[in-house]
């Protein structure tokens, strides 16, 4: 019956799409096809979805009522207790909050569909791999860890990368991040790592920011800390937008065929629109001008109807040759280089809907590790044995009973038939009376489901434990070296990689004391002399001798997000430098945005006020917003170091190109207006036409970063 409303909808809308401009109802033709395709990702909340556009507002019960004004004793006199609209409506106000997460709370979300590339039988069972084609709805959360709900997206920081499959055989959740690898490999120790993040119990500070004594103490105190530190110091750590990283499921799994043969794995997601990130400066910049940067980036592509993708992959894993490799599977603080298990792609994720409700979607989604279906399995790897359990107590205190499973954003599309009774919010009317196991009183319905009936999980799931079972409470020797693969990852970026990495350790280890700045440089000498000895030059302190017990010349494939051009360039955005004062310079930047769009790129045309063609302001546009920047013909005039007006701060326009310049985004001059040029080499482009200047930044767009604008270590 769902499908059938979408259905009708979806044509509806696809027929007013159908209509010219002159006969539609609707000013906005476009968006209305997209919300039509978006709404079928999402139609699985339809039965819930409340529609005010008519009728009386009501009380909570259904009375009609209105709630301007409180009932009282004469015009002056007393608010009366049996004002029951007031006290309903103060007494839900009071209680609209539900604890926000202790970890990742500042977050966005949206809905999409998973489509299979092929039957994958032969590796799952897993239901949503088992055809080529087939559909399944999504909804995927991105978020930051440390910082609270209403912290700046920008932050430096591990992404979250959660994603729930509402497959036809129950939930399957990835809860992931956009690093690889996690910072320790116990989850008894989670609270110490988060405790040691936050900000500070007594003050309260820092915000969203690990540049404090209590992060690195742990961190130089934990060396399991420092793989996932060194990718969220490098630009993994900053990255562009959601759309623009890629999703770990970071753990080994199992993948379980029919058959039961179990094979272990790695889930990987990988943008299509490529990976790009930040610069610290722009990073910082971005969190007081726009710190919604990455949830608006992510509503306005989908808005706009440009769904981002990823690819579902998998590295699957010979447990045999696995042995032999220097790093232990179940450690989570490891790779799998890709040369040792390249990644097998499953299928596409596209992200076409955006939510109707922040609260009610993006807030109340509650992910677990936990959930799975049949056909994917866990591993020993004892980071996730611990997870499993957290994120269900967890939902148990964020929700306030155990009833969080019937959120419509949480409810899955596959029927739900349990003994499970009761609890605070329960929203179903059972009418089994024989709500136990087994029974008579009901034929023994619910049945039990296994292997063999039912398409049940596996009541032999085809594991093993280490033959030496004695209780320990000791990790194994496999998962003692931290650093040969920090070193790994760190040989394989570009130098002007390696060069932000040491400067982001730079900053955050200049704000902390001298005696924890000294235990940083022990670790980071384990790791790389190198890397010591330039962080130390910094900090005004001699580094240790160089120890190189863990020093390796390896390298390994895909790590680098600077050194590959981006695979499409479109909807990034542009910025147009215009000028009212200059003849036909905002025209030119008209034409130009026209000629982006015919690229899918957005571009905004920035001039002193509003109106004619105008889409934003000096007073009100910064470099942050735009990944390119173009001063139209004769823009020299605004840009000239002398030029004033009343109508933005000072030297706003040469502002924006120069810090454009130095965050190394593609410049463009058009015509005189290059004689204020900042300067010239790779990514500056001085052209007189509007087709040369749009030919020159499809790849000066596509390369992002014009790295050679940073400065080298050695070139100082
Ligand atoms: Fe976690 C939330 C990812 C280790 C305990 N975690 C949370 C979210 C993500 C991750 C993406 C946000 C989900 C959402 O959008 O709602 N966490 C990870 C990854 C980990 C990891 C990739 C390591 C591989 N987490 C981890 C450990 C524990 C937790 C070891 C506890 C033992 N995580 C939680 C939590 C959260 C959470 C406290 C907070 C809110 C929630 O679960 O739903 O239970």
């Amino acid at each position: 019956m769902l499908h059938v409303h979408s259905a009708l909808l979806a044509t509806a809308l696809a027929s007013l799409a159908s209509l010219s401009h002159a006969q539609c109802p609707f000013a906005d033709v476009g968006n209305l096809a997209a919300r039509a395709e978006g709404l079928s990702s999402r139609s699985h909340l339809a039965d819930f979805e409340v529609d005010d556009s008519e009728g009386y507002m009501t009380s909570d019960v259904g009375g009609p009522i209105e709630d301007q004004e409180v009932l009282t004793a004469g015009e002056r006199g007393p608010t009366l207790l049996e004002d029951f609209i007031f006290r309903q409506k103060i007494t839900h106000f009071d209680h609209e909050r539900v604890p926000e997460r202790a970890v990742h709370a500042r977050g966005a979300g949206a809905h999409g569909t998973f489509t299979s590339y092929g039957d994958y039988s032969n590796i799952t069972a897993a239901s949503f791999l088992g055809e080529a084609g087939k559909e399944t709805p999504i909804f995927v959360r991105f978020s930051t860890v440390a910082g609270s709900r209403g912290s700046a997206d920008t932050a430096r920081d591990v992404h979250g990368f959660a994603t729930r499959f509402y497959t036809d055989e129950g939930n399957f959740d990835i809860v992931g991040n956009n690093i690889p690898v996690f910072f320790i490999q116990s989850a008894i120790q989670f609270p110490d790592l988060i405790h040691a993040v936050k900000p500070s119990p007594d003050s309260e500070v820092p915000q969203a920011a690990t540049a404090h004594d209590s992060a690195w103490d742990f961190f130089s105190q934990q060396s399991t800390t420092l793989h996932t530190l060194l990718w969220a110091m490098a630009g993994y750590g900053l990255p562009r937008s959601y759309r623009h990283m890629d999703g770990f499921g970071v753990h080994t799994y199992r993948l379980v065929t029919d058959d039961g043969t179990s094979r272990l794995v790695k889930w990987h997601f990988k943008s299509k629109q490529g990976r790009a990130s930040l610069v610290w400066d722009e990073a910082q910049h971005l969190a007081g001008k726009n710190p919604d940067f990455h949830r608006r980036d992510l509503w306005d592509a989908i808005a706009a109807g440009h769904a981002p993708e990823w690819e579902l992959a998998v590295q699957v894993v010979d447990e045999e040759a696995a042995a032999a490799w220097d790093f232990d599977l179940l450690d989570p603080t490891k790779i799998i280089p890709e040369e040792l298990a390249p990644l097998q792609p499953l299928g596409l994720l596209r992200l076409d809907a955006n939510p109707a409700n922040y609260f009610a979607e993006t807030e109340q989604v509650m992910f677990q590790p936990g959930h799975i279906v049949r056909g994917v399995d866990f591993s020993d790897d004892p980071l996730l044995q611990g997870r499993i359990f957290s994120y269900l107590d967890t939902q148990l205190n964020r929700h306030g009973g155990p009833n969080f499973e019937q959120l419509p954003i949480n409810r899955p599309v596959a029927p739900v038939r349990n003994n499970n009774r009761d609890g605070a919010a329960q929203n179903l009317i059972h009418k089994n009376t024989a709500p136990y196991s087994p029974n008579t009183r009901n034929k023994g319905y619910p049945r039990q489901a296994g292997r063999d009936e039912g398409r049940g999980f596996f009541t032999d799931p085809n594991r093993k434990i280490a033959s030496d079972s004695s209780l320990v409470r000791r990790r194994p020797q496999s998962f003692a070296d931290h650093w040969s693969q920090p070193r790994l990852f760190y040989n394989s970026l570009t130098p002007v990689e390696q060069q932000l990495l040491i400067d982001a350790i730079r900053f955050e280890v200049s704000h902390v004391s001298p005696d924890i700045q000294e235990n940083v440089l022990v670790q980071l000498n384990r790791i790389s002399h190198d890397v010591a000895v330039r962080v130390a030059s910094t900090l005004g302190l001699d580094a240790p001798a160089a120890d190189p017990t863990y020093y390796h010349d390896n390298t390994t494939a895909g790590l680098s997000i600077m050194g590959e051009p981006l695979p499409s360039i479109a909807t990034l955005h542009v910025g147009l430098l215009a000028s009212h004062r200059v003849n036909g310079s905002v025209a030119q930047a008209t034409a130009l945005k026209e000629a982006f769009a015919a690229m899918d790129v957005t571009a905004a045309v920035v001039a002193e006020t509003m109106g004619h063609g105008v889409d934003s302001t000096y007073a009100a546009s910064d470099a942050v917003a735009f990944d390119g920047i173009v001063a139209t013909n004769g823009l020299d005039v605004l840009l000239a170091s002398k030029a004033k007006s009343p109508l933005y701060p000072t030297r706003r326009p040469a502002q924006i190109v120069e810090d454009g310049y130095h965050w190394g985004k593609p410049i463009g001059y058009m015509g005189s207006s290059a004689a204020a040029r900042v300067a010239e080499g790779d990514g500056v482009y001085a052209v007189d036409s509007v087709d040369a200047l749009v030919d020159a930044f499809k790849q000066g767009l596509a390369t992002f970063k014009f790295t050679n604008r940073f400065a080298l270590d050695e070139e100082s």
